[in-house]
């Protein structure tokens, strides 16, 4: 035997062996390849279904909010209605606790005080289908709901006069006759409002202390359901308990010691209040209108063209001083008349073309500042 032959018989069998030994290994590849391809293809569909099922969802969460945007804006449910938005399209349906005849929130009561403004809202949201879930078979659909209950949170704001002074012995200044501060109950277009007469200013304790700082030739611009002037005795109100109630709420805040501001507060010309907020003392100048609360920890003073369709509520001390320019309230002003330890400085200073009246409407815009509260949320 040629020993050469041998060599490449020897050869040509490692050649083989090699070549078996890559196809061994080829086939495992081919098989995994096979097996990523029906991965990926199944991974595919599943990236696909959990989109569609994604684009439901926010079609419902997205619904749901539309539906508590429209609940605070008109202050009950009305709907139901549909959406098309974030892809999908979705129903809305909802009803108020009240008056459904039936016992919402267990406590054994139908319909009772308790189930006063709460709202239920549903929203059912498709893609790949219509509102209403009818689907097309050419394309798989995909469906998500979601369940809300909320409060439409409407504050009681009903005061037993214009005007209260929460001390007594309250030093006032009153300049001039050109003011007018009214216990009569007047629209926002100064049309006569539905609810009865009250005191234009209300005193924490007797009244004379307050009565005998006004001038006689100013009484009769102090009006109400008492002779003039009309300032009378009234309950105590609790500044903190309004402080605890709202300042969380407030929208606008100015968090100085000293603030000024000019310009619009809220929507005075809609009629859509807010919350304002005010840390130290602030000063209202220029030209400001304002629709809502007004809740301030020091001084106000408005210095220019106020006008104001809503609540005031001032820790310290209140300054109308609008010289030529008019100033107007319709609601109510709330004040405590307080001061830094040392430094007292009169209550309310009323200088100007001033006019505070006790106004229902006026209220009725502050006691809607409070939006809508969620009480419970959930998404299936
Ligand atoms: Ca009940
Ligand atoms: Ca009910
Ligand atoms: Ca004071």
């Amino acid at each position: 035997m040629n020993p050469i032959a041998v060599h490449e018989r020897s050869d040509r069998n490692r050649r083989g062996s090699v070549s078996l030994i890559v196809l061994v290994a080829t086939v495992p590849l081919l098989l995994a390849l096979g097996a990523m391809l029906t991965l990926s293809v199944a991974h595919h569909e599943q990236a696909e279904q959990s989109l569609g099922q994604t684009t439901a969802s926010m079609t419902s969460f997205a619904a749901a909010q539309d539906a508590l945007s429209r609940l605070e804006i008109s202050r009950k449910f009305d709907g139901p209605y549909d959406l098309a938005m974030n892809g999908g399209t979705a129903h809305v349906t909802g009803f108020a606790w009240l008056g459904d005849g039936l016992d919402n929130d267990k406590n054994g009561l139908i319909d009772d005080a308790a189930e006063k403004d709460i709202y239920s809202i549903h929203t059912d949201a498709w893609l790949n289908a219509t509102a209403a879930g009818k689907s097309n078979a050419a394309a798989r659909s995909y469906h998500a709901s979601t369940d809300v209950t909320a409060e439409v949170v409407n504050f009681d704001f009903n005061f037993g006069q214009a005007i209260y002074i929460d001390d007594p012995k309250a030093k006032i200044n009153f300049t001039g006759g050109a003011f007018t501060l009214t216990g009569n109950d007047e629209n926002l277009d100064g049309s006569k409002g539905p609810d009865a007469s009250r005191p234009a200013v209300g005193v924490n304790g007797d009244p004379n202390g307050i009565i005998n700082q006004v001038a006689n030739n100013q009484r009769a611009h102090i009006t109400g359901n008492l002779p003039t002037p009309a300032i009378g005795q009234t309950d105590a109100l609790d500044f903190d308990k309004y402080a605890a109630m709202l300042d969380p709420l407030a929208t606008v805040t100015w968090k100085g010691p000293d603030d000024s501001f000019s310009g619009s507060i809220g929507d005075y010309n809609n009629q859509k209040g807010v919350i304002a907020h005010a840390s130290g003392n602030l000063k209202l100048h220029g030209t400001t209108s304002g629709a809502g609360i007004l809740i301030v920890d020091g001084d106000l003073v408005m210095d220019g063209h106020f006008q104001w369709e809503g609540l005031l509520i001032v820790k310290g001390n209140v300054y109308f001083k609008g010289g030529g320019s008019p100033q107007e309230l319709y609601g109510a002003l709330l004040l405590w008349g307080q001061d830094p330890p040392g430094t007292p400085e009169d209550d309310l200073t009323v200088n100007g073309s001033v006019k505070v009246a006790y106004s229902s409407q006026g209220l009725a815009i502050a006691s809607q500042t409070g939006g809508v509260r969620v009480m419970f949320w959930r998404e299936q």
